[in-house]
């Protein structure tokens, strides 16, 4: 789709794609991508290959964390704050539209206000293909495990719920 009629929030999204060198294509679909079972049946690939791009909050330093898990997992939160050093909390809708500049259903993995902490559910990374938010709840761009890892600076780790 040409960058010119996307979204505005979609369009912040392809932008800064293009400003780090990657020639995504951000396509924004008719159905909802809201959720990625929705993502999933929009584009036709698993769920599995959906990047789930999660905020929660630190509860000490109160920064923002972002956790990219595959659509087919849950996350498991006390193994993020070992990682990070200190607990995580669910972040509010309020927070995540703060600290990311996106609302729930759209937030990428990229392009955020603020450059969050991020970890990369390891299951990711053993699929060729993924889907990403790409700012919107209709908006995604299709990307590999190592350009999510070069986009986010993502520390790749066991992070689903067992
Ligand atoms: N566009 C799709 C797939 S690419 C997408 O953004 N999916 S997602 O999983 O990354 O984002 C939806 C997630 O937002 C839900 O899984 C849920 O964890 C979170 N969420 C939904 N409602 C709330 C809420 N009220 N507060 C905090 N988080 C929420």
């Amino acid at each position: 789709m040409p960058e010119g009629s996307l979204k505005e929030s979609a369009r912040k999204v392809q932008t800064a794609l293009q400003a780090v060198g990657y020639a995504f294509e951000v396509r924004e679909f008719p159905a909802s991508t809201r959720s990625a079972e929705d993502a999933a049946a929009a584009i036709g690939c698993s769920v599995a290959q959906i990047v789930k791009s999660l905020i929660f909050r630190a509860a000490g330093s109160g920064a923002p964390v972002l956790v990219l898990a595959s659509g087919a997992n849950r996350v498991d939160e006390a193994a993020v704050g070992s990682l990070l050093g200190e607990p995580i909390e669910r972040a509010r809708a309020d927070f995540v539209r703060e600290a990311t500049g996106f609302a729930i259903g759209g937030v990428p993995p990229v392009a955020h206000r603020v450059k969050p902490h991020a970890f990369i559910d390891r299951d990711l990374m053993d699929l060729p293909e993924l889907w990403a938010a790409a700012g919107t709840p209709n908006a995604v761009f299709s990307l590999q495990p190592d350009q999510l890892r070069s986009l986010t600076d993502g520390v790749v780790a066991d992070i689903k719920q067992r």
